[in-house]
């Protein structure tokens, strides 16, 4: 029996990672990470799990040197923690092995810091691995040679977590995405062809996520549409669980742009409740878009914008994924970006510069034609020497749209057309619900009063910066006045939350002393 620890090390601060804005309302992560439950529960029961969060409590080494395995994840944005904890280990001669994002796409990065690697998936690696390591016969590198069958995967063990301390919680339904994009690492790790759970999975996993009194959940799949005939009768039957267990479930998630070429798609996901979708629209420059093979975002099926509002009409918020410095871009491309995304009303925008992940095509590529920086950290922020524009155009080209973009007048320009002027129909499958059920309509008006009321003096409370908090106020009484609706009240100040991050993080970029932070 081995006592295995597996921890999810601190984060850089990123567009998504929230950090700026957790604290104010008294949360330490945004979302539990989905691999640490769930090789918690690909383990065989012989031995002992605990997993740690280090965004949620701090490692104790102690503890640590006494495990017979310690087991790491991490993204690019968790690189550098990981090598100092690998380091502090390798001190105390800890066992470790390293699995997740970063390492499978940069294999050698730790080098002997780590006594065993896992590439991409790991359902059946990891019992592998410990039925190796068990005889002390353990290889230094596991990668499957099959992908992962989904309808395999257990529940995960969210028990093991400290649930509280999220704002929100995660769910798998499916892995891998059909498209193509050069700069896409999902596909090289995740493949091509999307594998689903069933039905009976997500449930399950819904069931555990509830019992840890969870009610907002992020769909984290590379994109929920991959398989869309599949994912349709995975959407009924989610459906169909919300409508008995009276809609527990809000979901956000992140999908491609075909999805407004779906009609029943979409129907099906505003029903199942997903409030939010993700989309990687990335450019409306065409031309980048064909270079980068995002060729489902310029089918002659209508503009992006159209597409755009046409998810948004259904009922759907859309966040997007902006990538600047393509080679078909030049120093047009920043006024283009600020244009599309205030016609698109898309409030929350990620924009990064193009990075080219080790294993892509996009890689291989500019490694080929010698336009690649080869520093761990790079000085302009991107590994990408781009083509029309020199590095420090792109820089400060994306340091301004994200400037500019989270400028209180902007993003609240975006977020009322969106909700005031177009009155997008948030929430329309769960209030098709309460229609029928008025006293549970009733029951979710007063909790989300409560919500509202308590993220309101949070929101004042902790923001230092009067001008912002005056700000949020004035967007808010503008809101009531004209939709006075709990539902979309509670939204709003996740949106003034969300701005406070995002704003914060911009200004920071733009500092002159300001670290350089990339999507990548
Ligand atoms: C959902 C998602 C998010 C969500 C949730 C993030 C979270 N905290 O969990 C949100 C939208 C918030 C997000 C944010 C970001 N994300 Co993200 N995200 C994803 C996505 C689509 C799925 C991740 C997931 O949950 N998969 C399901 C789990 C079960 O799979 P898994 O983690 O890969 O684990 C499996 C194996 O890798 C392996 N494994 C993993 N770890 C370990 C460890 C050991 C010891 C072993 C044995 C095995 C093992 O076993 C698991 C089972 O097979 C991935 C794309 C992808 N498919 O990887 C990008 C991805 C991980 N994100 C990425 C990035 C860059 C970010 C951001 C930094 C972007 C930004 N600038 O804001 C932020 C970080 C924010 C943060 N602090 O959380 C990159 C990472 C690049 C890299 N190669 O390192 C990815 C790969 C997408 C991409 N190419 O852009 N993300
Ligand atoms: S649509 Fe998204 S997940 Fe799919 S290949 Fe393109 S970037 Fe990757």
């Amino acid at each position: 029996m081995a006592d295995i620890v597996i921890i999810n090390p601190r984060f850089e601060v990123s567009y998504w990672g929230m950090e700026h804005a957790l604290p104010l309302v008294g949360k330490r992560a945004n979302l539990p990470v989905a691999c640490l439950p769930l090789l918690a529960a690909l383990t065989p029961g012989e031995h002992t799990v605990t997993l740690i969060d280090e965004n949620v409590e701090a490692l104790n080494w102690e503890r640590l040197a006494r495990a017979d395995v310690v087991g790491l994840t991490g993204m690019s944005v968790q690189r550098h923690r990981m090598h100092e904890i690998l380091t502090e280990l390798k001190r105390r001669g800890v066992f470790t092995v390293v699995g997740g994002p970063w390492v499978t796409v940069q294999e050698d990065y730790f080098g002997d810091l780590a006594d065993v690697i896992f590439i991409g998936e790991a359902e059946e690696t990891w019992p592998q691995f410990l039925s190796d390591w068990k005889q002390g016969r353990h290889a230094p590198r596991y990668e499957q040679a099959e992908k992962t069958d989904m309808t395999k995967v257990p529940t995960p063990r969210f028990d093991l977590l400290k649930m509280r301390h999220y704002l929100f919680g995660s769910v798998q339904f499916s892995r891998g995405c059909p498209f193509q994009c050069e700069f896409c690492d999902i596909i090289v790790t995740f493949g091509r062809r999307p594998r689903l759970k069933t039905s009976a999975q997500v449930i399950a996993e819904l069931e555990a996520l509830r019992a840890q009194k969870i009610e907002i959940a992020f769909i984290v799949d590379d994109n929920l549409i991959g398989n869309k005939k599949a994912v349709k009768v995975l959407l009924r039957d989610l459906i169909a669980y919300q409508e008995a267990n009276g809609y527990p479930f809000d979901f956000f998630t992140e999908a491609s742009l075909d999805l407004a070429e779906d009609d029943e798609l979409l129907r099906l996901m505003v029903d199942a409740n997903i409030i939010s979708v993700f989309i990687g629209i990335e450019s409306p420059n065409e031309k980048s878009l064909r270079e980068t093979k995002k060729f489902q975002n310029v089918r002659p099926v209508g503009t992006i914008l159209e597409r755009v509002h046409k998810v948004q009409r259904a009922g759907i918020e859309v966040w997007c994924g902006m990538i600047v410095g393509f080679d078909n871009d030049d120093t047009t491309i920043f006024d283009a970006q600020r244009q599309f995304l205030k016609e698109a009303r898309i409030a929350t925008a990620m924009v990064g510069m193009l990075a080219a992940i080790p294993k892509t095509p996009l890689h291989a590529r500019l490694a080929e034609e010698g336009r690649l920086d080869s520093a761990d950290e790079p000085e302009y922020g991107t590994n990408v020497i781009p083509l029309q524009m020199s590095r420090e155009e792109l820089r400060d080209g994306y340091v301004k749209v994200m400037r500019d973009l989270y400028e209180p007048e902007a993003y609240f320009a975006r977020l009322e057309e969106l909700y005031l002027k177009e009155r997008m129909p948030y929430g329309a499958g769960v209030r098709r619900y309460w229609r029928r059920h008025p006293w549970s309509w009733l029951t979710m008006q007063t909790k989300n009063l409560v919500s509202a009321v308590v993220l309101f003096v949070r929101l004042m409370r902790n923001i230092p910066e009067g001008d912002l908090r005056r700000e949020y106020r004035k967007r808010l009484w503008r809101l009531l006045k004209s939709r006075p609706d709990a539902n979309v009240l509670v939204l709003y100040l996740f949106k003034c939350l969300m701005h406070y991050h995002q704003y914060t993080l911009a200004r920071q970029l733009a500092a002159e002393d300001g670290r350089l932070v990339n999507t990548f």
